[in-house]
């Protein structure tokens, strides 16, 4: 069998004033816990490196930018990856991500995904962009999303880590077209960070049911294609505003085989058979048999 040790790296709370180095020193520590405990690769939340800035309302490009990275690594995520390299061990990160293309400046919601010498073998820009675009005074809180990011648009998957690896970022966990994307290309495993808060202004009777719709939507995801999920929260009070933990890890067959109990900084590790996904993949969901794609013509023309 091909097995990963998966690291959950949830993060708790990020506060609008911490720095960055501050938080790499707690994502440095859980990484330091994930390599004793024989992890591979250890997966960060959405957002990791600060807090999750679209709540508020911005309109000067200074103040927008100062959230988001314009190296990857950078000065400061630096210690991060010579940490990896050091231990040998992977990483997933969220990140906010600012290029400049042909000298026009672009905005990402970006996952990294990093082998075990610190290189960057993946970047993913996540697709479903919740939220809104403009102020929004009513809420108690904004989710700005669609304000500060542009979406991306595809769902590669990358061989590494002895398996095909892929990568979601929030909000993209809840559709499935994200998995189904992967796991037509053969996606092992799916990394997905996430920050959601329980309250959710458009929908609050929704808000009881938040942590339900988590682990619903990545066990139906994994089942349905039969690859591993990993979803990982930055969770707790954050500025005033719960967010969701949940961070779990979800097997092929569905069942979460390991979770958090905290709302803090967490790291939970699971053993993980690459090869257990065959089982789903070679039967129920063995999808050159039993696709109809010919059924399926209205989910890309509507
Ligand atoms: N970060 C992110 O995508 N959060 C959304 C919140 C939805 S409520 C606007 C989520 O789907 O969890």
């Amino acid at each position: 069998s091909r097995y990963i040790n998966v690291a959950i790296g949830q993060l708790g709370p990020v506060n609008r004033e911490d720095s960055r180095p501050l938080v790499i020193n707690r994502m440095m520590k859980m990484m330091r816990e994930a390599k004793a405990l024989a992890a591979d690769i250890i997966i960060y939340p959405e957002l990791a490196l600060t807090t999750f800035f679209p709540r508020w309302y911005m309109e000067k490009e200074e103040e927008i930018d100062q959230w988001f990275e314009k190296d990857m690594p950078g000065k400061e995520t630096n210690p991060l990856f010579s940490l990896a390299k050091e231990l040998k061990i992977g990483f997933y990160l969220g990140y906010a991500e600012k290029e400049i293309k042909n000298g026009v400046a672009h905005y990402y919601n970006s996952a990294v995904l990093v082998d075990k010498n610190a290189d960057i073998i993946g970047k993913y820009r996540k697709v479903h962009l919740p939220g809104h675009s403009e102020h929004e005074p009513w809420r108690r809180f904004q989710h700005l999303e669609k304000r500060y990011f542009e979406p991306g648009d595809r769902f590669p998957v990358w061989s590494a880590f002895n398996g095909v690896m892929g990568m979601a970022l929030c909000n993209d966990r809840r559709w499935p077209e994200t998995y189904r994307v992967m796991g037509l290309q053969g996606a092992e495993m799916i990394f997905i960070g996430y920050n959601t808060p329980v309250h959710n202004a458009p929908a609050p009777q929704h808000d009881d049911l938040s942590l339900f719709h988590n682990t619903l939507s990545l066990q139906a995801g994994a089942y349905h294609n039969g690859c591993w999920v990993v979803g990982v929260a930055k969770a707790g009070c954050e500025e005033g505003i719960e967010q969701i933990g949940g961070s779990c890890i979800v097997a092929p067959s569905g069942e979460v085989v390991a979770a958090c109990i905290t709302k803090g900084d967490e790291v939970v590790v699971a053993h993980c058979d690459l090869d257990f996904c065959q089982i789903y993949k070679r039967t129920t969901f063995n999808f050159d048999l039993h696709r109809q794609p010919h059924a399926y013509k209205e989910i890309t023309q509507y």
